[in-house]
């Protein structure tokens, strides 16, 4: 059996005790050393998953020890400067969405892995739900035949603030924190978009940024797709976090329903995801495909080949996310190109 890749995580946070939860069920890596600059965090993750060498500061991290590859699960403001700081160090990357909050930031972080010769993964992990997944599966055999339409829809009253409240502050919400994702997910399924236009709104008065957003899309291949997401739709069952699909295409159709129910080319697939043992309701969905993606970039990294969602293809996602606040903003219909 080969040696497992050696690994590091920053930040101990929210989202960081799936991808621990996903390393320590995977045998093809082995964490060895946490960051995080909050002293408390760091401990109690220490100590919930056995790992002894913790650090407050990456660049003490990077010096003392000898890793492969880090996993970078702070918030956006931190990730160029721990990308920048992993690929001087020479060591491979995955790092969490949303990957920058400029082009300019993502094309820097890329330019610099791709510099040390590493691989850099973005954690864009919707398109590894199982349920999303068996979807693709579909579309790419050409078993709808040639795609015209599709829609991704996410709406969903779920208070994501009590476990995430730097999301109630931000200018942006919606499109940056989760319509990034099914976007993503459009890309994954037609291909990359050339046009797109966008209309926002804000309806929770307690938070800053716009927690509606409803975008139209062109893509190279043909297809046109509506990806619509809602944080203020009180809906009956809640269907968090599951991203319902519609797709038409010229040999057939495709629904994936609320409940993962799939009505397709192949008759009626419960696509109910599997309960992980450290999992849990209605969050299994996405826990599921954080260990998907981490075993994807070790099979990746062992095959020399890049991930799907490498730091490379998130330009194109990130794209698709400025091209929705332009949008919004200028009402306009924006040349995704152009950005
Ligand atoms: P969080 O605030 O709970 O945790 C972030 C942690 O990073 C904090 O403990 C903080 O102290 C630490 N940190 C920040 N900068 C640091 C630095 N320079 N050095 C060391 N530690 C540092 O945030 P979260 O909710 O866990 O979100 C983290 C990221 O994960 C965000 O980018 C978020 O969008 C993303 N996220 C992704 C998913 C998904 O499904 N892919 C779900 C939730 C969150
Ligand atoms: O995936 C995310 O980034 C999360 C959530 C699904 C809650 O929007 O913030």
């Amino acid at each position: 059996m080969p040696q497992p890749l050696i690994g590091a995580v920053i930040g101990c946070g929210f989202f960081a005790q799936n991808q621990l939860h996903a390393w320590a069920d995977l045998p093809g890596a082995k964490i060895v050393a946490l960051c995080d600059r909050d002293p408390a965090r760091l401990a109690e993750t220490a100590a919930r998953f056995g790992i002894a060498r913790t650090y407050t500061d990456a660049g003490a991290m990077f010096a003392a020890e000898r890793l492969d590859f880090v996993d970078i699960a702070t918030t956006v403001a931190s990730h160029r400067p721990l990308v920048e700081m992993a690929a001087r160090a020479g060591v491979h990357v995955i790092c969490q969405k949303p990957f920058a909050s400029t082009m300019q930031d993502a094309r820097a972080m890329v330019q610099a892995v791709e510099a040390a010769g590493k691989t850099l993964m973005v954690h864009e992990n919707f398109r590894w739900q199982s349920a999303v997944r068996r979807v693709i599966d579909i579309v790419r055999a050409g078993d709808l035949g040639e795609v015209f339409f599709g829609r991704i829809s996410f709406r969903s009253g779920y208070d994501v603030f009590s476990g995430q409240p730097y999301l109630a502050e931000g200018k942006r919400f919606i499109i940056e924190d989760l319509g990034i994702h099914v976007l993503d997910i459009a890309r994954a399924l037609f291909g990359d978009a050339t046009r797109l236009a966008a209309t926002t709104r804000r309806i929770n008065p307690a938070i800053n940024g716009e927690d509606v957003a409803t975008m139209l899309l062109t893509h190279q291949g043909g297809a046109t797709s509506v990806v619509d997401c809602s944080y203020a739709t009180r809906r009956v069952p809640e269907t968090f976090p599951e991203s319902l699909i519609e797709i038409d295409g010229s040999k057939g159709s495709l629904r994936l329903e609320a409940g993962y129910r799939l009505i397709g080319p192949h008759g009626v697939e419960d696509l109910t995801p599997p309960l992980l043992p450290w999992a849990s309701k209605p969050w299994h969905n996405i826990q599921e495909s954080v260990l998907l993606i981490q075993r994807h970039f070790l099979d990746c990294v062992a095959a020399g080949v890049p991930p799907e969602t490498s730091g490379a293809d998130n330009l194109q996602t990130l794209a698709l996310v400025e091209a929705a606040y332009l949008s919004a903003a200028e009402a306009r219909m924006v040349d995704v190109a152009l950005l």
